[in-house]
């Protein structure tokens, strides 16, 4: 390396993910290892774009948020850099053919900036998409490459639980593993997004607001005073993972909705099992969820299906586009525009809501 003038810098974007079949508790903190194995379905309209920039002029690590600075003193994101930085190589710049020495990185500090396009911490999974995306952009600013399958998930999984998911696409299943190193707890597709291509997967935005209890803080008080969540760990979830497993391998949608739906429920039932209880849905998610349950139940077979995270927001799944369709139309009816609303914005890309739904 010669000179102080030089900047390395690489972009990467990284989804969200909803799980069906939730993760909510650790039997090791600092590993971040889970209680039960989880799935989830990647997001790839809710994301994250880091950037991370290194240089010899870099007197420490700094982390930028959404524009705002936060300290990268924590153990979590330390992890994490500890981690790619010890698996680091040389690297050539393809552009400049600046050149940096294996040995060099452990000297050279980084600079990263991430943003979402989504609400932070409202239970849309921010810190899975922040996570995923920093180890995967380090990884590649770096030259580091994974010594076994999976393993930038295990380190991904240092930085948030959820994080590890979003490291792939489609149907993805975090195996809780059974190592005490959490070599073993790492993350695998079950299948890539266009083996169900009809699924229709709808958001509602039910409240942007920052959660009151984080997921970190939550799952804690959870393992400590809730019975429910062991016996959910042990018994249940094991059943569900690989029924879950089986309906998206065979694109079976009723046998999805039902276990979709009862997993949020039970997760919900958690932390209403906690003491002191943890609340993450309100009035309005509990509307969605009636909407769902009642048309189901007229239909006499799943419609749609719903899963809540540690939020008020709904995630929504329908079968195909026409019963997305009157789904939107339902929601629509339940939560109707405000009279001086801009029914402009009401978009998704660029097509109008109310098109979509077929209402004029
Ligand atoms: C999940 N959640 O499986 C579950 C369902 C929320 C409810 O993973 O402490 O942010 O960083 O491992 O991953 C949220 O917890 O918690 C979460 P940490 P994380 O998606």
């Amino acid at each position: 390396i010669a000179g102080n003038d030089w900047v390395l810098m690489k972009t990467a974007r990284a989804p969200s993910n909803i799980a069906v079949i939730k993760y909510w508790g650790k039997r090791d903190e600092k590993l971040i290892l889970p209680i039960n194995s989880s799935i989830s379905v990647t997001l790839d309209y809710l994301f994250a774009t880091t950037t991370v920039a290194v240089g010899p002029s870099f007197t420490s690590d700094r982390l930028w948020l959404n524009g705002k600075e936060v300290s990268m003193e924590s153990e979590r994101y330390k992890n994490c850099l500890q981690q790619i930085r010890s698996r680091a190589t040389d690297v050539t710049d393809e552009k400049t053919g600046l050149v940096v020495k294996k040995e060099d990185w452990k000297d050279l500090h980084v600079h990263v900036a991430s943003r979402n396009n989504f609400p932070t911490a409202a239970g849309l999974a921010s810190s899975a998409a922040g996570f995923a995306c920093l180890v995967y952009a380090l990884a590649h600013l770096m030259g580091a490459k994974e010594t076994y399958e999976g393993e930038f998930s295990a380190i991904a999984r240092l930085g948030s639980g959820s994080a590890c998911r979003s490291l792939y696409g489609g149907f993805v299943k975090w195996n809780m593993g059974k190592e005490d190193s959490g070599r073993d707890s790492i993350a695998t597709q079950i299948v890539e997004k266009d083996h169900w291509k009809d699924l229709v997967i709808i958001i509602a935005v039910v409240s942007s607001r920052q959660k009151e209890t984080s997921s970190t803080a939550g799952m804690q008080t959870s393992v400590k005073t809730s019975p429910l969540l062991h016996h959910r760990a042990e018994v249940v979830v094991p059943k569900r993972i690989e029924q879950m497993e089986q309906a998206i391998l065979k694109q079976d949608f009723a046998t999805f909705a039902k276990l979709t739906c009862a997993d949020s429920n039970q997760f919900h039932a958690t932390c209403l099992d906690t003491s002191p209880p943890i609340f993450y849905m309100n009035d309005t998610s509990r509307r969605l969820i009636g909407l769902v349950e009642k048309w189901n139940a007229h239909e006499g077979t799943p419609q749609a299906a719903y899963t809540f995270d540690a939020g008020p927001n709904a995630v929504l799944f329908a079968p195909n586009n026409e019963v997305a369709k009157s789904l939107l139309q339902r929601i629509l009816y339940l939560f109707p525009p405000a009279a001086d609303a801009d029914i402009s914005k009401y978009v998704i890309g660029d097509q109008s809501i109310m098109e979509l739904a077929g209402i004029k």
